[in-house]
Order: structure tokens, then sequence, then C-alpha cells
């Protein structure tokens, strides 16, 4: 298992962190993904470890972007 934590930039309201969460669940290997709302740091669980692109182009998809 692998955790890593990623900033998102722009989530606002539980709607964000659930279209967030939805998105990043669907990757491939993830097991779990925790949103933290206040800071944006979500925390991503995996079986293996995942191509940053992949996270970035799940966000994208949720319509927030990496904070780089
Ligand atoms: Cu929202």
């Amino acid at each position: 298992m692998t955790t890593r934590t990623y900033r998102v930039s722009g989530m606002t309201c539980g709607h964000c962190v659930s279209a967030v969460t939805r998105e990043v669940e669907a990757i491939d290997g993830v097991q779990d993904v925790q949103v933290e709302l206040s800071t944006g740091d979500v925390t991503v669980t995996s079986s293996r470890a995942l191509d940053d692109r992949a996270v970035a182009a799940a966000v994208d998809e949720a319509g927030y972007q990496l904070a780089s």
C-alpha cells in the first residue's frame, strides 16, 4: 500500500469534495481517498504507486486542479 497526499485548489464545499473523491477513486489501484476541504489536501491510498499525471487528470476531470 502507498499513501500520498496531493493538494487540490478550488474546492469550496461538500459537492466539490465528492466530485474529486469520485474521480480519484476511479483510478486503477486506488483503495481510499480522503479529502480535507479546509486545506485542499487529498490523501490517496493505493495498492501501487500512482502516476501523478493520472491523478492530475482525474482532478481536472472533476473540475479542479492540482496545486503546484
Ligand atoms: Cu463545491
